[in-house]
């Protein structure tokens, strides 16, 4: 038997080239929309993926017994397992969609529908939501006859929902260091944000901590993270050029904390990060925060991710989450950037109004709000 994938932009492509290769008596099982790995693969069209079957006559079945000593054979049965279960998902999720169909009109609800509708109203992604399902399915869990699933799939979306912050380096002692740039957009909460994470580590933890900022296109930016740095009683860098930054750093040698303020981009003027990527590349930081706005449209959200994540982001920060009614957006922001969450900012006020991201406080923000 062969199993062989085939991919093109449209289903009747990925058919002839199935025909091509494998004949007139290949079997067709499964058909389903791929999108390619990474943040690239994210931005570009879906392919479609059609997997076929030829049997050959020729191949004894490879279920019989004598074939457990071949690791081949046992990887092809693995293989298959695989396929099967995958082919349960897509014709569970197939379902839904007919079954989304029909409920619009007014009748049919089926257990996956509820889940379905019940991650949609969190306002994440249809695709992240039929990514939740699948593993729930994947995962052998009977949806049929549970009436409840929020155990299960929250267990699903902590597969996804890492998060990390400076906190590990702060309590394993820092040696040199480390530098901590926050970029985003403007307005997003970056200066705020920074000054929350400056008090939480230098009252809090007392560790010694500096600010550089390189946002000088605005007097009042400079003042804003400078007004904070004296009440928190730290020093401030302000660099207006590469050699001023490269001045602070050295400056701030002895410092186990450096926080970077940037200037953000507006949404519409996203390409010109340019001078922002000079900072970075002068010495790469320990750590680039990306602060998104938890109220932003989606469409908005990837634009950022789009523009940013090239720099070389390590973490996301969620900002705003007090002017936000749904959260689903971080799931799918998460899924789609495959980075750790760092901290949530929820208000005004520093530092109360920063939280420490942890999954299970993630997970409930998004289904619970
Ligand atoms: N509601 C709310 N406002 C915030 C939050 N973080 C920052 N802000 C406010 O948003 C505005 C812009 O913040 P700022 O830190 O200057 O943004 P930046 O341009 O990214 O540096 C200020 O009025 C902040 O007080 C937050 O988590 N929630
Ligand atoms: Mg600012």
């Amino acid at each position: 038997m062969q199993v062989k994938k085939y991919r093109a932009s449209s289903v009747k492509e990925a058919l002839d080239q199935v025909k091509k290769e494998l004949g007139n008596e290949a079997l067709i099982i499964e058909t389903r929309k791929v999108k390619s790995k990474g943040l690239k693969g994210f931005f570009k069209p879906a392919l479609m993926e059609v997997t076929a079957v030829l049997e050959t006559p020729s191949v004894q079945p490879f279920l019989l017994p004598r074939a457990s000593s071949d690791e081949n054979t046992k990887k092809e049965i693995e293989k298959l397992k695989e396929m099967v279960k995958s082919l349960q998902a897509q014709t569970a999720l197939n379902s839904i969609n007919v079954e989304e169909k029909r409920s619009s009109s007014g009748s049919l609800e089926g257990p996956l529908t509820k889940i379905k509708l019940k991650l949609l109203n969190t306002g994440m992604e249809s695709d992240s939501a039929d990514a939740i399902i699948r593993e729930l399915i994947y995962e052998g869990i009977d949806l049929e006859n549970a009436t409840e699933f929020n155990e299960e799939i929250k267990s699903v979306m902590k597969k996804y929902v890492k998060c990390s912050s400076i906190e590990a380096k702060v309590k394993s002692k820092i040696q040199k260091p480390t530098v901590v740039f926050l970029v985003g957009t403007t307005g997003v909460g970056k200066t705020t944000t920074i000054a929350k994470l400056a008090a939480r580590y230098h009252l809090e933890e007392n560790l010694k901590v500096g600010l550089i900022t390189v946002d000088t296109y605005r007097i009042a930016a400079v003042e804003q993270l400078r007004t904070y740095a004296e009440i928190i009683n730290i020093p401030i860098e302000v660099a207006y050029n590469k050699e001023e930054y490269v001045k602070a750093l050295r400056r701030f040698e002895n410092m186990d904390l450096i926080f970077v303020d940037t200037a953000g981009r507006s949404q519409k003027n996203l390409a010109q990060i340019g001078e922002l990527r000079e900072f970075l590349s002068i010495k790469k930081p320990e750590e680039v925060h990306l602060v998104l706005n938890a109220s932003c449209r989606m469409e908005d959200l990837k634009a950022v991710l789009a523009a940013f994540i090239p720099l070389g982001v390590t973490h996301l920060i969620y900002s705003k989450v007090d002017e936000s009614k749904s959260y689903g957006s971080l799931f799918d922001l998460i899924r789609m950037t495959n980075l750790p969450l760092s901290y949530i900012a929820s208000g005004q006020r520093v530092p109360e109004d920063l939280d420490l991201a942890d999954p299970d406080s993630v997970i409930e923000l998004i289904l619970e709000g």
